[in-house]
């Protein structure tokens, strides 16, 4: 590989892994695959994608191996605590997408009434720095076995007594006759750099990489809103806009009392705040999604 290419590593087929294409995509990069499937090639900008596990992608980054990463937080605040590497590789953004918890979660029949029930018991978790480090934090010692999948199989099978795993709807551990009781963790995907200063043609290609991200991640509920209003109701709907920076405001042809109101809203944009537009005077509201913004 060349070290005038900026090295990216992103999970190769899993959770993580279409919201890292789709990113990549979204900041105007195709990658053409080799024939192993393993390595790509950004045809845009000098930058090599690496295709990994997502458990592999903290270490390949702190080794240098990869200059940076995406990967779930829980994976590298994991790999962090457990002080593997000398030099961690580093955070430089969320990213906003694969969000997740790790719950602790016990058999449904508990009445859980805090922490301190679980003194003493066995805790299975495929994230046991992230347990402990919870456990030390409420003042409880307990045993965490570790297990790399099928946590949540562990409580019938008589190998804990609770767990300590990712959930995401719920359903997993519902099926398994399970219950979150406490939070341990919230996550989604980071992006992750080397700790060394990359060279000067590395530190150029992944400036001009963050920008982008930087604009993908702030348009992505980014919308542009219209409206027309009575004049006197101006002031009140801009003012009610989420997220919006100063509206732009235009006297409508023939009708000197009604105005249009244009808006970027930097925050999403429900139902209700086009209802309550509405009950502000507003009419003919359109929201139209915006393809790219640069600050
Ligand atoms: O093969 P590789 O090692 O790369 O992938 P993997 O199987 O280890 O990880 P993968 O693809 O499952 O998850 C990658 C990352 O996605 C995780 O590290 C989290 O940061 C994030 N993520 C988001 C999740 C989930 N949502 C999730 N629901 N990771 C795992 N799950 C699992 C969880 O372990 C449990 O088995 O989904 C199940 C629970 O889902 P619900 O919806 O039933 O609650
Ligand atoms: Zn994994």
């Amino acid at each position: 590989m060349s070290e005038k290419r900026l090295r990216i590593a992103i999970q190769k087929s899993g959770r993580l892994s279409e919201g890292s294409f789709e990113l990549l995509k979204k900041c105007g990069l195709t990658i053409s695959r080799g024939k192993d499937k393993l390595f790509g090639r950004v045809r845009e900008l000098p930058i090599d994608v690496l295709l990994l596990r997502d458990d592999d992608i903290p270490a390949f980054v702190a080794d240098d191996a990869c200059d940076i990463g995406i990967v779930g937080e829980n994976v590298f605040e994991e790999e962090r605590l457990s002080e593997t590497h000398e030099a961690p590789a580093k955070e430089v953004m969320r990213l906003g997408f694969a969000r997740c918890q790790l719950k602790l979660a016990a058999p449904k029949g508990w009445t859980f009434d805090g922490a301190l029930m679980l003194e003493g018991k066995r805790i299975a978790t495929s994230y046991p720095a992230l347990t402990k480090a919870w456990l030390a934090r409420e003042g409880v010692s307990a045993h965490v076995v570790t297990m790399k999948g099928s946590v949540e199989v562990a409580p019938r099978l008589k190998i804990a007594d609770a767990v300590c795993d990712i959930v995401s709807t719920g359903a997993t551990l519902d099926a398994n006759g399970l219950a979150p009781v406490a939070m341990v963790f919230e996550s989604e995907a980071l992006l992750i750099r080397n700790a060394n200063a990359f060279t000067s043609e590395k530190q150029e290609v992944f400036e001009a990489l963050l920008t982008r991200i930087k604009g993908v991640i702030t348009s992505r509920d980014a919308k542009y809103v219209m409206m027309n209003a009575p004049r006197a109701a101006a002031p009140a709907i801009a003012e009610y806009l989420p997220g919006a920076d100063a509206p732009t405001i235009l006297e409508l042809a023939g009708d000197s009392d009604k105005v249009a109101i244009h808006a970027v809203c930097r925050e999403s944009v429900f139902w209700d705040t086009l209802e309550e537009l509405k009950k502000l005077g507003a009419s003919a509201i359109l929201v139209l999604p915006i393809e790219k913004m640069m600050a």
